[in-house]
């Protein structure tokens, strides 16, 4: 099995993503799968063409992305993803849309087709505090979750994806526990498939 693991780069002006810090810490196998990292610009639509690039060259049998959410207390699998950009801060190229579809004529919303309070589960048995979050926002994050669903609805209804969004680098939460929550949650998805 293979998943295609991806994360992004810093954004607004900070200096590190946790989501990069936890890609870049996890091993290259977990739970018996090969994991296909893929570190991703904080772009809009760049980030989804090249996540979905990947995943046409890789052919995952599953698709997790990771994005930091600065104040969140816990690792939060993420349910929704919606048609919708509105950026408060322009992305790292300096692009701030406001009121913009991910995909003019796309679907309002997409729900996660990863196990979310399955994974919650394992990450809180892992000894990592998570929860399910009912909004990956209107940023990035969102849209590259929504260009994944919609691509996987579009053209691959076989590949179960997802995001969670994980406490910034001051948040209290460490990079070992970081990487412990997020290999939790992927065996959760891997014995879920
Ligand atoms: N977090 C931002 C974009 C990149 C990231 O790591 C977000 O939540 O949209």
């Amino acid at each position: 099995m293979t998943i295609l693991l991806t994360a992004f780069d810093p954004f607004g002006g900070e200096g590190e993503n946790a989501s990069q810090m936890a890609l870049e810490a996890l091993p290259d196998s977990v739970a018996g799968a090969r994991l296909e990292k893929l570190l991703l610009p904080t772009v809009f639509r760049t980030s989804g063409e090249l996540a979905i690039q990947a995943a046409e060259n890789i052919r995952p049998d599953v698709v997790l992305s990771l994005g930091q959410a600065g104040g969140r207390k816990a690792l939060t699998p993420e349910r929704i993803a919606v048609n919708l950009m509105d950026a408060r801060i322009p992305d790292n190229a300096g692009f701030r849309p406001a009121d913009e579809p991910v995909v003019p004529g796309g679907p309002a919303a997409y729900f996660s087709t990863l196990p979310v309070k399955a994974m919650v589960r394992a990450m809180e048995a892992a000894g990592v505090p998570a929860m399910v979050s009912n909004t990956a926002g209107t940023f990035v994050c969102n849209s590259l979750m929504y260009a994944m669903l919609h691509y996987a609805a579009s053209r691959r209804p076989d590949l179960p994806c997802g995001f969670i969004h994980v406490p910034g680098p001051e948040d209290g939460l460490s990079r070992e526990e970081l990487t412990r929550g997020v290999a939790a949650a992927l065996e959760a998805v891997a014995e879920n498939l």
